[in-house]
């Protein structure tokens, strides 16, 4: 594989409406994340993928776009972000924006010019279709966010169109060249301004396949799955190809894709030298446990179901390219909560949990305040305490199958974005310390417990380890085996059992006892040292190692 300047890099997700507030509105904003700068310099991260500032009705917290070219008043001003994209470099960190263009907002001047004169320039960047009252619609797709992908057009009683998310994010119609030729041209205009890449949005859903039909109904709702559409549209690699050549390729630009459904055979085409991207996310464990009848029939996910979905996706893409590792982003909930049985929720096995996915081949992202060990909220009360959009639809799913309110509350408490989306704990003042202000979202209420402030100066927080995982990524003894060496899973009958070896110029073992009990294990291989561990005195003699529960350890071995 040829070598990339992305591929010894660490990169930190900021959902900039909950990351800080500097100016007492309770919303997070570009300045807020100048002031802590500094603190991500100190982390040790190099790429900064910040979740849209652009402007936005917010109807989908900015992934929703009004204008391209702006900022929303809300996060600050072109000016503020300017200054943010020199003031990382001057400390060695790039700047990643969201792309977001398998829909744009409605409030778009493309889509009011649309509902202007649908059959115009502009109605040609969309999908809009005829309708007559009473008439079956073109299709039976369900949005992402629940009920179905089609909302008359404004101002037009005989006209739809099609929207496969919330119904304020109309779907660009991507056969059209002329969308495309906008698309690029936006794409290279932040990319002069100096930004290192892109994060790009359900790019997926870019392909659709056409003519319009109808999927076999999957829920009460008569709908279908939008995923029974996306195996049947061939073709995407095409628009992707040529967005890959018109922009990221002619700055050697960093891009990683939302992608989910991908085939092997289309591996080295998204990843590979010269693939579309240079890396995807693996989403490999964020859909364990999930079947296609919603949140509330959800199981819970063993560890070796965790282990065996992250090795057959490194497994898979080893020797082609490198995939973007994560535990959680802003559409999952806290990896630590979601992964971790409850019983066995702690310090120890945030770290286990952080070292475990850190180590593996590809790029690792941390999300805001995951390196800290926030938590998912402890309880949710009523719907109105939290606010993301997709909640009703998760909400009505459960309350349609038949469960209470109170546990359709619950699903919701596991299972929603917000999660995720509450303010970051800073400290244990007011409003941990996110804002003067009563913050746009709740923060979660064990912020006391869980903030930075108490983590910082305390050698064994889950902060300074993750610190010590990016220090470890970086410390020249071990960089090229942890970047470029081979990946080989070992161990896989033991349930509860993560190891995995890396080799390169040096042979490291990675160990993690995923469980509530202690195991004794044979070893293949003499430990010359252990690096890292999230327990300071494990023993083990030439033959066999004692690990107690929740243990995790790197290694350097002799073979
Ligand atoms: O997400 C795309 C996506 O497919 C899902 O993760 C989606 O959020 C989920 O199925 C809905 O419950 C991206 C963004 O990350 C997400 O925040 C946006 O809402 C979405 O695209 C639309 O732009
Ligand atoms: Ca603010």
């Amino acid at each position: 594989m040829e070598r990339k300047w992305w591929h010894n890099k660490i990169a930190y997700q900021i959902y900039p409406k909950s990351f800080k507030d500097s100016n007492g509105d309770g919303i997070g904003d570009i300045r807020g994340i100048i002031e802590k700068l500094d603190y991500l310099a100190n982390l040790g991260i190099d790429i900064l993928w910040l979740s849209p500032i652009y402007k936005s009705p917010l109807a989908d917290q900015g992934y929703d776009i009004s204008d391209y070219y702006d900022i929303d008043p809300r996060f600050g001003t072109m000016e503020d972000l300017e200054e943010l994209i020199a003031k990382a470099k001057e400390r060695g960190i790039g700047i990643v924006m969201d792309l977001v263009v398998n829909h744009c907002s409605d409030e778009h001047e493309w889509f009011k010019k649309a509902c202007e004169d649908p059959d115009g320039p502009y109605g040609k960047f969309f999908y809009i279709e005829d309708y007559k009252e009473g008439q079956p619609l073109p299709c039976n797709w369900r949005s992402y966010f629940g009920g179905s992908c089609w909302e008359k057009l404004p101002g037009h009683q005989d006209k739809i169109y099609l929207h496969v998310f919330h119904k304020k994010q109309p779907d660009l119609n991507w056969e059209n060249p002329l969308l495309r030729k906008e698309v690029y041209k936006m794409i290279n205009w932040w990319l002069d301004k100096g930004i290192a890449g892109f994060r790009i949005d359900a790019i997926i859903n870019i392909k659709k396949k056409l003519p319009f039909k109808d999927y076999p109904v999957d829920r009460e709702d008569g709908l279908s799955s939008m995923e029974n559409m996306l195996k049947e549209a061939t073709g995407i690699g095409e628009f992707l190809g040529e967005m890959a050549a018109e922009t990221f390729r002619k700055y050697d630009a960093f891009s990683v894709g939302e992608v989910f459904n991908e085939k092997d055979s289309e591996l080295p085409l998204f990843i590979g030298d010269n693939g579309y991207f240079s890396s995807m996310f693996d989403f490999s464990t964020t859909g364990l446990g999930q079947n296609d009848q919603g949140f509330h029939a959800a199981k819970e996910i063993t560890p070796k179901e965790y282990r065996d979905a992250i090795f057959k996706a490194h497994e898979r893409v080893e020797g082609i390219g490198y995939l973007s590792n994560i535990i959680e982003n802003h559409d999952e909930p806290r990896g630590v909560s979601r992964y971790i049985p409850a019983s066995g929720l702690s310090c120890k096995s945030k770290k286990m949990l952080a070292g475990i996915y850190f180590l593996l081949p590809g790029i690792p992202f941390i999300y805001q305040g995951q390196e800290i060990g926030m938590e998912n909220l402890a309880q949710v009360d009523c719907l109105d305490q939290l606010d993301d959009c997709a909640n009703i639809d998760v909400y009505n799913t459960a309350i349609n199958a038949g469960l209470s309110e109170k546990e359709a509350l619950e699903v919701l408490r596991k299972h929603s974005r917000d999660n995720a989306r509450t303010p970051f704990q800073w400290s244990a003042e007011k409003n941990a310390g996110f804002s003067e202000a009563e913050p746009w979202l709740l923060v979660n209420p064990n912020y006391k417990d869980i903030n930075w402030e108490s983590q910082v100066n305390d050698s064994d927080s889950v902060f300074n380890f993750y610190k010590k995982l990016i220090q470890l990524r970086k410390n020249p003894e071990y960089e090229s085996t942890l970047v470029y060496g081979t990946f080989q899973p070992a161990h896989t009958d033991i349930d509860n059992l993560v190891c995995y070896y890396r080799r390169g110029d040096k042979t490291l073992v990675v160990l993690a006892n995923f469980q509530d009990k202690s195991i004794e294990l044979p070893l293949a291989s003499n430990i010359n040292k252990i690096i890292l561990a999230n327990r300071a005195d494990i023993t083990y003699n030439s033959d066999t190692i004692k690990l107690l529960s929740y243990d995790f350890l790197i290694a350097e071995v002799t073979k």
